[in-house]
């Protein structure tokens, strides 16, 4: 594990904090130094709901103060931080569930519009998965069109935003012992944008102040999330952008190239990288840069958008959320394109370092000092032109101060859940069945979830590293999605050989089906996906009736945005152990806390934990991992011993 002070364990990384400072401009890494967490709210008890706050009831740190006295502390309005830090933590679930449902919303907008033909340049791109899906929701197949089949698609999910009464259209897709969990506990959900709403109206002042209720209120807002919003848009992309297959790239600031126009594509709504992805391969677009005295044009992704067209069309990776400002700092970007979420308002400031134009394109998303030009998906196609146009026409005016990190890795991304199946079955009995068999022989310990942000609080891309060796070394098969998959693609983790740093088992499996020990799912939205492939390993058979019964645990060691608690929260619901580092946001309440870690189990068999030591994350999730095999009877599997004749005789006596 690095030392706190370094910055990353990450070289392209410190390379260019380096040259920041020798260019004399600030980027997040400064700022973490300069502004410190406030304690209160760190902890979750400050609540700023009304005007007679903000009212700050924190545990005493210097005197000594029991539980009880604590408990006395009150907000104006009465508020005790229990209710004050529940309150605190709904809200969190709702705006990471607004942003996934916002998301999808816009999905399933695009998706009508090429269903009526309205939006040149998008198409249905697999038809399996369309088909797939009209069963699923019960639409004619016939002999209707795709067209058609995908109108009444787009309809259908349509509803779910706005639903007042009755369920998602996924949650079926959920065990049926898991849907039963949820209805017994009154959380399942209706409509996406309903359960939202209910959560900011019952965090408003003088509403909801039972901290069990908000709980509860959260869960089923997040569950809106996880078989809701995400899965809606994640479904619904592939159909419209292909569904991923494994498909070799490369990974960090080593991507951009000095001779080409480098265009970074940031954000997370795939329709526009998409339709910039196709454009950008026009002759005549490069013909154009050429005029311009660029050899090419080399598009990059960062973040989550990154993911996105990683998985569908190979584009390279300039890496992960705290890396943003620093593509910008080797002077060699001529257009930052950026559209919604986990975009750092700094990027302005650090622009004008050099000569990189920050393009936003969303009307939802402006940021004061950029060059807005309003992405249309119905005019996609002119539209993306004119962006490439003005970043290839800033090309003249780079600066002479350009360093580009020679630091990138090879990774292979594309593990879809579709493609899980297939590459362990085979292509005529594609089945979750040699993973679940390798399970219950032993020779997979279990299987992780590793997702979520960087945090400028940690060490940038340590905690995911470390963690992720740690699980492979003890046979754990680790699943990744966002910012944290590109931390351990850049360390090298993501490519088959990467098996060598996997235990003997594991590393066994790996070696025969061909994969790396840790297979990237794609962007934070594609969580889901890991829902899909636990409920796969459910009904596959053999390892219990419902998700909780699974050997498997999930972790966010290095998360920062509201996006990474709901998302956390939709796996707890769902029945999974779920660890998040670096702090914890409900800590300034015991009893709230308390819940959150164990009792919540009682009722999802799921929980939440939080640990900071990455190596101790490990253990914490091994040791669930082993719980559920104990409990499934499998834990006996692990402990094979040849007999030699001797010890036979030694039985029979
Ligand atoms: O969408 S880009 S910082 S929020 S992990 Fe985290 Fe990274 Fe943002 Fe999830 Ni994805």
């Amino acid at each position: 594990m690095a030392d706190k002070e370094v910055k990353s364990i990450d070289q392209a990384t410190l390379e260019m904090i380096e040259k920041a400072h020798q260019d004399g401009c600030s980027t997040v890494f400064d700022r973490a130094d300069n502004m410190k967490p406030c304690p209160i709210g760190a902890e979750g008890s400050c609540c700023k709901n009304c005007a007679m706050g903000p009212c700050r009831v924190p545990m005493a740190k210097n005197k000594e103060e029991t539980a009880e006295d604590h408990k006395k502390r009150k907000g104006v309005c009465g508020a005790t931080v229990e209710t004050i830090a529940a309150r605190n933590f709904a809200r969190m679930v709702a705006a990471g569930t607004s942003a996934h449902g916002d998301h999808a919303r816009r999905v399933v907008e695009l998706f009508h519009a090429v269903a009526e033909g309205k939006a040149p340049g998008y198409q249905i791109k697999d038809e399996q998965k369309l088909l797939q899906l009209a069963l699923e929701l019960g639409v004619k197949i016939g002999d209707r069109s795709n067209q058609e089949i995908a109108r009444d698609i787009a309809e259908i999910l349509r509803e779910d935003f706005g639903r007042q009464e009755g369920q998602l259209s996924f949650i079926k897709r959920a065990p049926l012992k898991r849907q039963e969990i949820w209805r017994q506990n009154g959380v399942t959900p209706r409509g996406i944008d309903r359960e939202v709403v209910e959560t900011m109206h019952r965090t408003h002042m003088g509403v909801d102040q039972d901290y069990q209720s908000l709980i509860k209120q959260a869960t089923r807002t997040a569950l809106a999330d996880g078989w809701g919003g995400s899965m809606v848009g994640t479904e619904l992309q592939d159909v419209m952008f292909g569904t991923p297959s494994p498909v070799l790239s490369q990974i960090n600031l080593g991507v951009l190239k000095e001779e080409d126009v480098n265009i970074i594509i940031h954000g997370h709504e795939p329709a526009l990288a998409e339709m910039l992805a196709v454009v950008s391969q026009d002759p005549s677009i490069i013909a154009y840069a050429k005029t311009k005295g660029a050899k090419g044009i080399n598009l990059v992704g960062m973040c989550c958008t990154a993911n996105e067209i990683l998985m569908r069309h190979g584009i390279p990776t300039g890496g992960n959320f705290l890396q943003q400002e620093l593509a910008i700092v080797t002077g060699a970007v001529e257009a930052m394109i950026v559209d919604v979420q986990c975009i750092m308002q700094g990027l302005t400031d650090v622009a004008q370092c050099y000569h990189t134009k920050l393009i936003t394109t969303d009307e939802r998303a402006h940021i004061t000092g950029s060059t807005f030009i309003h992405f249309d998906d119905l005019n996609a196609i002119e539209i993306s032109k004119n962006i490439i146009k003005t970043a290839i026409d800033n090309f003249p005016n780079r600066h002479k101060n350009i360093r580009i990190p020679q630091v990138k890795s090879d990774m292979v991304a594309g593990f879809s859940h579709e493609t899980i199946t297939y590459l362990l079955g085979g292509m005529f009995r594609a089945s979750y069945r040699p993973l679940n068999d390798n399970i219950i022989n032993g020779r997979i310990r279990g299987v992780a979830g590793v997702v979520g942000c960087n945090n400028a609080r940690v060490t940038h891309d340590d905690l995911h590293v470390t963690l992720v060796k740690e699980l492979i070394k003890n046979d754990v098969l680790v699943l990744q999605t966002g910012c944290s998959a590109m931390a351990t693609a850049k360390a090298g983790l993501m490519v088959p050989e990467a098996s060598k740093f996997a235990g003997e088992g594991l590393a066994s499996v790996c070696e025969t089906v061909g994969i790396p020990p840790v297979l990237h799912l794609g962007a934070c939205v594609d969580n889901c996906r890991i829902l899909t492939a636990a409920t796969a390993m459910v009904k596959e058979g053999g390892l219990g009736d419902d998700l909780s019964d699974l050997p498997v645990a999930g972790c966010a060691p290095e998360w920062m945005s509201e996006k990474a608690v709901a998302i956390g929260h939709y796996f707890v619901a769902s029945g999974v152990y779920t660890v998040f580092g670096v702090t914890w946001p409900t800590v300034g309440s015991k009893e709230v806390t308390d819940y959150l870690f164990k009792d919540i189990e009682n009722s999802y068999g799921g929980m939440w934990d939080f640990e900071m030591d990455p190596y101790k994350m490990a253990q914490k999730m091994i040791a669930h991992i082993d719980k559920k095999r104990k409990a499934l009877g499998i834990d006996k599997a692990r402990e094979r011993v040849l007999y030699d004749m001797a010890m036979r005789r030694d039985l029979e006596k």
